[in-house]
């Protein structure tokens, strides 16, 4: 090892320390970014004639302390990978199908544990269903809390988690279609070309609920999964987040080629 080797060796020993130490003594908070997931989870209503749908989810008990297993209580699924606060792996969309470590049992788990930027929406949202976050509002952005960085994570935050026990709510669904905030496809390209390992919202999915009928159908699918980065779909608890300093931990199942998985979302923030 060469003597920077060694000093950055250091470094990072006294920066797990220094972190054993906030977890401990409460200054580090570990704040909850999952919804609870059964079978009242909100799932996605694609246009019937474009798509089939992911299957309702159901939890079938196997025993529980009876004839069925005397001491135990256990039960299985019924889930799709894409169910609830869930994580979006690269081969989902047909843009990311060729990259050998786009499923969730192929990428690298060091991108499961990343800086976060939050970028508050929830004023512009609560006022137009359809907001479209832009470039122009994510440079206003970080002009005013400092610059995204490669390997971060970009959250929007729309307080979308407050209508997560409510599918009609959450799903907002009219006779012109579903009405959910989202993103430019210009605005992903920019995040994309500042390095951000992912993008993730509290709304359904990834894109706008009218992004179906986008220039780019789906774009943030589209042009997230076409570079290989990532997507986290259904987050709560953002207004507990800071702009910036708090590190996402969001993990998928190990499933063999999955393309996506539920995730208990969790984010180390600063006690307030
Ligand atoms: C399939 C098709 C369209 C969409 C989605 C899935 C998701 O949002 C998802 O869960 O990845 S928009
Ligand atoms: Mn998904």
């Amino acid at each position: 090892m060469t003597a920077s080797d060694t000093l950055a060796k250091a470094t990072a020993t006294d920066t797990l320390a220094n972190l054993a130490g906030s977890l401990l003594d409460g200054s580090v908070k570990v704040v909850d970014c999952a919804a609870p997931l059964g079978p009242d989870t909100p799932l996605l209503k694609l246009p019937p004639e474009l798509a089939v749908d992911t299957p309702k989810i159901e939890v079938h008990e196997i025993s529980r302390y009876d004839n069925n297993g005397p001491f135990w209580a256990w039960n299985w699924l019924k889930l799709g990978e894409h169910s609830g606060t869930h994580f979006d792996a690269p081969q989902h969309w047909v843009t990311g199908k060729d990259y050998p470590d786009g499923t969730t049992d192929t990428i690298n788990p060091q991108a499961f544990v990343a800086p976060v930027n939050v970028i508050d929406c929830s004023k512009e949202s609560a006022g137009d269903n359809d907001f479209l976050l832009t470039t122009e509002r994510v440079k206003a952005w970080e002009a005013e809390h400092g610059e995204i960085r490669e390997g971060e994570w970009v959250l929007m935050r729309t307080d979308w988690d407050q209508f997560n026990t409510d599918e009609d709510k959450f799903l907002n669904t009219t006779e012109t279609g579903p009405h959910t905030p989202g993103v430019t496809a210009e605005c992903i390209e920019y995040l994309i070309g500042k390095g951000i390992i992912g993008w993730g919202t509290q709304c359904i999915g990834t894109d706008a609920g009218m992004a179906a009928t986008f220039e780019i159908p789906f774009p943030a699918h589209n042009l997230l999964h076409k570079h290989n980065r990532y997507g986290l779909a259904s987050l709560t608890n953002l207004d507990l987040l800071p702009a910036k300093g708090a590190i996402l931990i969001a993990n998928p199942l190990k499933i063999v080629k999955g393309t996506g998985s539920p995730v208990r979302a969790l984010a180390l923030v600063p006690a307030a």
